[in-house]
């Protein structure tokens, strides 16, 4: 019989031995805010979501219109470049792909933009196919305005730097455009499971 080791247990969250937790990261009970300055207030009612593409088309959408799309319930795992995960995450919004239905684009990155002025890029391939959403709802619960609402972007299989809180459009580019943090230093693309935190590491 296996006997648990006291030095597995760390942090307040018990080792991980499913495979699920990327090198080098932790699970948190709570859930961390992080933010590079003060929470923007959005209200629903003044909200839009502005998608533009390199030709210069741009589609706009209000936040009932927004509502009306198909909405989905993505539960998933999260990853911090300051270390700390959390599993099974529930959020409800709508898929990137949605937005780009019928859109036909050369482009082949993607900038996120925020109220505030944050921004975070990514290659138009790490949004598509299922892989990230605009959310609105999280835990059940409208997202607080801490955690980015009135809506956020969320990209999970990237670090969490990616997921752009109080967001307000996608810029679609032919050229990738670092954002905010990938200016300041973090990686370019930020996969978890490669450990790419930092552009000099
Ligand atoms: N607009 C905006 N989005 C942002 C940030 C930010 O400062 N501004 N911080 C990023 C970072 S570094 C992380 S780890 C996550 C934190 O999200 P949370 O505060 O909901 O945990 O949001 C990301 N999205
Ligand atoms: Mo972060």
């Amino acid at each position: 019989m296996a006997s648990l080791t006291p030095g597995f247990r760390g942090r307040g969250a018990a080792r991980d031995d499913s495979g699920r937790l990327p090198p080098g990261q932790h699970l948190v009970e709570g859930f961390p805010v992080l933010s590079a300055g003060p929470t923007p207030r959005v209200p629903e009612g003044s909200w839009r979501f502005t998608l533009e593409t390199p030709d210069g088309t741009a589609r706009r959408w209000t936040w009932r219109e927004f509502m009306d799309l198909p909405q989905e319930r993505p539960t998933v795992d999260i990853h911090c470049v300051t270390r700390w995960s959390k599993y099974d995450t529930t959020w409800v919004g709508v898929s990137v792909d949605t937005l780009l239905d019928g859109i036909d684009t050369s482009a082949k990155f993607a900038l996120a933009r925020c109220h505030g002025g944050y921004t975070t890029n990514v290659p138009l391939a790490d949004v598509t196919g299922g892989k990230a959403w605009i959310v609105h709802t999280y835990d059940g619960e409208p997202l607080p305005a801490a955690h980015g609402g009135p809506a956020r972007l969320l990209i999970p299989h990237l670090y969490f730097w990616k997921s752009a809180k109080w967001v307000r459009g996608l810029r679609l580019l032919d050229r990738d455009e670092p954002g905010f943090w990938e200016s300041a230093g973090y990686h370019d693309y930020g996969d978890p499971w490669r450990e790419q935190r930092y552009s000099w590491a």
